[in-house]
């Protein structure tokens, strides 16, 4: 089993890119196949035969929530990170910038060597500069452009977590949810 943490600023996509691909890598399935560890919902998805838990999270933007419900589960997505075989990255192309919460996550991700951005809502976009600035600053990290909502580019994303799934360096632990 191998947890993999989607990870990104409110409003990002998070929720509905868990969803969608998990419909799209398993279309037979009815109904997503959930499990709640501690407040975060996992989509249990299947690639190459290795069971993944795909975590969706909360929000860590900056600032100190007024709501302790809220501040505890943002203690849960900092652990799930911390834990996290695999990391994904969920950035709205359409609200991005070099400062904020994005840029401690890429800064903390690229110390990783399974850390995958994926830039979303593109369908919104009609130029392709994010992503040139984005491999022109970050030039190791693997970025793609999808549409969590359409369902773009969810082959690539596929086909990166295979990779991923396949290189030696991942540590699989056993699973005691935190
Ligand atoms: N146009 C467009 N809207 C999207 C896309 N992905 C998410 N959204 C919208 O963004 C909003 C927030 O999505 P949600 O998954 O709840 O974000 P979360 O807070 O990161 O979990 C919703 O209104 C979605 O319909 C996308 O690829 N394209
Ligand atoms: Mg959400």
């Amino acid at each position: 089993m191998v947890r993999c943490i989607v990870i990104g600023k409110d409003n990002s996509g998070k929720t509905i890119f868990c969803k969608n691909f998990s419909k799209f890598l398993h279309p037979k399935n009815k109904k997503n196949e959930t499990l709640t560890q501690k407040n975060l919902t996992n989509y249990k998805i299947n690639i190459k035969n290795e069971e993944i838990y795909l975590i969706d999270s909360v929000s860590i933007d900056s600032g100190i929530d007024k709501s302790e419900r809220r501040r505890r589960e943002r203690t849960k997505t900092l652990y799930a990170l911390i834990e996290a075989e695999i990391i994904i990255h969920i950035i709205d192309a359409t609200d991005f910038s070099f400062d904020g919460i994005d840029k401690y996550i890429l800064d903390y991700g690229m110390t990783k060597d399974k850390y995958l951005v994926l830039l979303n809502k593109t369908d919104k976009i009609h130029d392709n500069n994010l992503m040139k600035n984005m491999i022109r600053t970050y030039p190791k990290i693997n970025i793609f452009n999808i549409s969590a909502k359409k369902r773009i580019g969810f082959n690539n994303v596929k086909t990166c977590l295979r990779h991923m799934i396949s290189c030696d360096k991942i540590h699989r632990k056993n699973y005691f949810g935190w």
